[in-house]
């Protein structure tokens, strides 16, 4: 659904959109919301459809965006920097609200398209160093956040990186077998099953105080971080949807699963999926120069364990969505799911046997 002048004429933009001369074009962004980019001469915004269904509070959830996002401009702007660079900025409704509700309960909101601006996956693809700035922009998003009342955030979507409540869910879908797919995914659900007992390395952690919680991004990947087309400067992690109280542990092993994959998250050709331990190093070096300061000693141990675990979460939350009829991540066709699940698992076997390597890399890093 593309919005219209009547939900455009809804939001305070410097000038306001006419219909006649803006161009409204669709962008491909994620699975989860629907995504435009408003141009109309010099003015440029992003404009989306909040994904109600999956997130079902989003008075809450542009508040947290909200927050954070001040929090950040606050703190950009105390060291001189330019904040309207440094983080989204959410264009009102004409009565300053955060979205705007239409007449069928859509929720849209409008961010100001930063000038410049293009994913981090878009630059250098192949120059390991882009990996480092990667990492160090994540090292910065989180020491920028460390004095941010994390006790203020929703949780936008209820125990979202709770690894052992996704293994239950994907049992109960495999019970209920909804849609009617399970024989099509045997060696998937074998494979998920003998790996059952990774889902609590961090939630038990977390939950008995030995690892700390901070205020996390949850969707790390390159695409999800901004940087000046020309002089390639990290300005800032975007799409803050699942900004949350949560582990480090998860943003840095998220990051790496897509970061040091081989190939695309549904990529068939399994041949082609590897954990590239080149990228996780440079990636690790750049996080490390800014989170060694602040994180635990407990957390940099489990930093190599966190990619293992966060990519098979990943592959279990693909399998149960298969199991369940595709009603969470849009897919392109019927095996989507499934082909992206087999994809993280292949991924998972081979960070597995590469983990003695993958915790010296680390520990190297962390000068250890
Ligand atoms: C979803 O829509 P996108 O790409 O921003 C998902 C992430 C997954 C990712 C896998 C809210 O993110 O958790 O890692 O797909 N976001 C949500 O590609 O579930
Ligand atoms: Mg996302």
């Amino acid at each position: 659904m593309i919005p219209n002048e009547n939900i455009l004429s809804n939001f305070a933009f410097d000038e306001a959109l006419d219909m006649d001369i803006c161009s409204i074009e669709p962008i491909v962004s994620g699975h989860i919301n629907h995504t435009f980019v408003a141009t109309q001469g010099e003015q440029k915004y992003i404009v989306q459809k909040i994904n109600t269904g999956i997130f079902k509070d989003p008075c809450s959830l542009m508040e947290n965006i909200d927050n954070v996002t001040e929090h950040i401009r606050r703190k950009t702007e105390a060291v001189g920097g330019d904040a309207k660079r440094a983080t989204l900025e959410i264009i009102k409704t004409n009565e300053g609200r955060l979205f705007y509700t239409d007449s069928d309960n859509n929720c849209w909101r409008c961010y100001r398209y930063i000038k410049n601006s293009v994913g981090l996956d878009t630059i250098n693809a192949g120059d390991l160093h882009t990996f480092y700035v990667a990492g160090a922009a994540l090292g910065d998003f989180q020491k920028m956040l460390m004095d941010f009342d994390a006790s203020i955030l929703a949780e936008t979507i209820p125990l979202f990186h709770d690894t052992k409540n996704r293994f239950r869910n994907l049992e109960i879908a495999i019970g209920e077998n909804r849609s009617g797919r399970l024989s099509d995914a045997l060696p998937e659900i074998d494979f998920a099953k003998a790996h059952k007992e990774m889902c609590s390395i961090i939630v038990d952690k977390l939950a008995d105080g030995s690892i700390p919680l901070r205020v996390t991004h949850n969707d790390t990947k390159l695409s999800n971080i901004l940087a000046d087309e020309d002089t390639q400067q990290v300005l800032c992690l975007i799409d803050l949807d699942t900004v949350m109280p949560g582990s480090a542990l998860y943003d840095f092993g998220d990051a790496l699963r897509s970061a040091a994959s081989s190939g695309a998250e549904d990529e068939k050709d399994l041949s082609k999926i590897y954990f590239r331990q080149d990228i996780f190093e440079e990636y690790c070096k750049g996080y490390l120069s800014v989170a060694a300061e602040f994180l635990t000693e407990a957390e940099i141990d489990l930093l190599a364990e966190s990619v293992i675990m966060m990519t098979f979460e990943c592959g279990i939350r693909f399998l149960s969505d298969f199991l369940d009829g595709d009603v969470y991540f849009a897919t392109a066709y019927p095996e989507h799911n499934l082909v992206r699940a087999r994809n993280q698992f292949k991924l998972v076997a081979d960070m597995e046997e590469k983990l003695k390597k993958t915790k010296e890399i680390v520990a190297l890093a962390a000068g250890k």
